[in-house]
């Protein structure tokens, strides 16, 4: 990829003063409208990646940023010291608009994702009854949920925990879509199990979409073992899956949902933890918190990123143009493509190495032709473009990714 000086002169600051954590496709973003980001040069790109599901709503959507706007401009962080005019509102809209009693606001997916576990535990030993720093709380393998010390305690990817250690105690995994592995666990430690955590469909892994029933058989053997099914939706919610949690596509209702990126249409860290009075109020007050929790930005800037999905049916959309990105890549039959798999606009395909060309080489190809992607797991690229992309930008968005995979063939 040609990269101007321009664009050379910002990775080298980076290089210089950033810590080298990740390892970025080499474009220099400065602009963002809806589906699609311009590069400091002025080259326009579609955003397949949606900064990981955070942007469902597009780039810098009006109503999002006019709620920002307004609200930076009165009242922006107060603590949970004292009380605000914002979050009383938020907490009864979040209420409403997923059917929870009670939600826990917090910031980062990762932040969300330890609420859970500490709530968990707290309710295995307050309600279950599990003896005293006994609690057991089970994952999947392949699992991706953040990268805290207890978090990448349960994770099985050698990037995300080597070198980390010693690890979290309590936290077991088992194999991902595999209802026969969960019986025997729950049938051996029930008793000391707290939690069943899981995403409904695994992001990192590459979009592994489990078998139809797996969520449902799951949960139902959770209610069997009075175990908390836990359903990690920071990537899959927020309408990105063709519904606005995962785990409405089986009639699953978690014990316990984590939000978190697309909450707040990718303009603030937001996230929240949803639950029911009999779990969510085993934390008492002094238990937990954070100073930016659920703050006055936070709480109208999610809440219009929330009217957006509703308003603009992003669900539904998200359903219908996912049906046909993934039937045009099937149809397309390249010898690159070895698996199209997805639901709703949370897509992947599994590229197989072509005349020495694999994953990466797509990727590259693809943001030469103005359309942005990553791969995750060396041959699997992933495409989330932000759910207000229209049907014809989607058809010319599928033009740039096949004949971008055409000319490496
Ligand atoms: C990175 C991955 C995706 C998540 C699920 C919790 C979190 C995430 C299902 C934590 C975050 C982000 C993290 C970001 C890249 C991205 C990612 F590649 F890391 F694994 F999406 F797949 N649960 N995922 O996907 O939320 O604390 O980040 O707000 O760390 O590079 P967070």
């Amino acid at each position: 990829m040609k990269i101007s000086k321009t664009a050379q002169a910002f990775i080298k600051q980076e290089e210089v003063y950033g810590a080298h954590n990740y390892h970025p496709l080499e474009v220099v973003l400065a602009r963002g409208e809806g589906a699609y980001v311009w590069d400091v040069d002025g080259e326009k790109y579609y955003d397949f990646l949606s900064a990981y599901s955070a942007v469902n709503q597009g780039h810098c959507h009006p109503h999002i940023v006019k709620a920002l706007t307004d609200q930076a401009k009165t009242l922006c962080l107060t603590s949970r010291a004292f009380y605000n005019d914002c979050l009383g509102p938020y907490e009864e809209f979040i209420h409403n608009y997923f059917g929870y009693d009670k939600v826990l606001p917090m910031n980062s997916g990762a932040e969300a994702v330890e609420t859970a576990l500490k709530l968990a535990r707290k309710w295995g030993y307050l309600e279950k009854g599990i003896p005293e720093n006994q609690a057991l709380i089970v994952g999947c393998g392949g699992n991706f949920h953040g990268r805290t010390i207890s978090i990448v305690s349960l994770s099985s990817d050698p990037d995300s925990y080597s070198g980390y250690g010693p690890f979290t105690p309590g936290l077991v995994k088992i194999p991902y879509n595999d209802v026969a592995a969960l019986e025997a666990i729950l049938k051996e430690h029930g008793k000391n199990i707290a939690g069943f955590m899981l995403e409904p469909i695994q992001g990192e892994a590459g979009v592994f979409v489990p078998d139809q029933g797996y969520l449902k058989k799951c949960y139902d053997l959770c209610k069997e073992h009075n175990v908390l099914f836990i359903a990690d939706e920071v990537q899959t919610g927020i309408a990105r899956t063709g519904k606005l949690l995962c785990c409405d596509h089986e009639g699953v209702r978690p014990d316990i949902v984590i939000l978190g990126k697309a909450i707040s249409g990718g303009v603030l860290p937001v996230s929240a933890v949803l639950a029911d009075n009999h779990i969510m109020l085993t934390i008492k007050p002094g238990e937990h918190g954070s100073t930016f929790g659920g703050f006055p930005l936070a709480c109208k800037v999610a809440t219009a990123a929330l009217e957006v999905v509703k308003n603009e049916n992003l669900a539904e959309k998200a359903e219908y143009l996912g049906e046909i990105f993934r039937k045009e890549l099937i149809d397309f039959h390249s010898p690159f493509i070895e698996i199209v798999r997805g639901k709703g606009l949370m897509n992947a395909i599994v590229v197989k190495p072509h005349k020495g060309k694999e994953a990466w080489d797509v990727c590259v190809r693809m943001a030469e032709n103005g359309l942005l992607a990553k791969p995750t797991h060396q041959h699997i690229i992933r495409f989330a473009p932000p759910l207000v992309i229209t049907e014809q930008e989607l058809m010319k968005a599928l033009e740039i990714i096949k004949d971008s995979i055409s000319s490496l063939e």
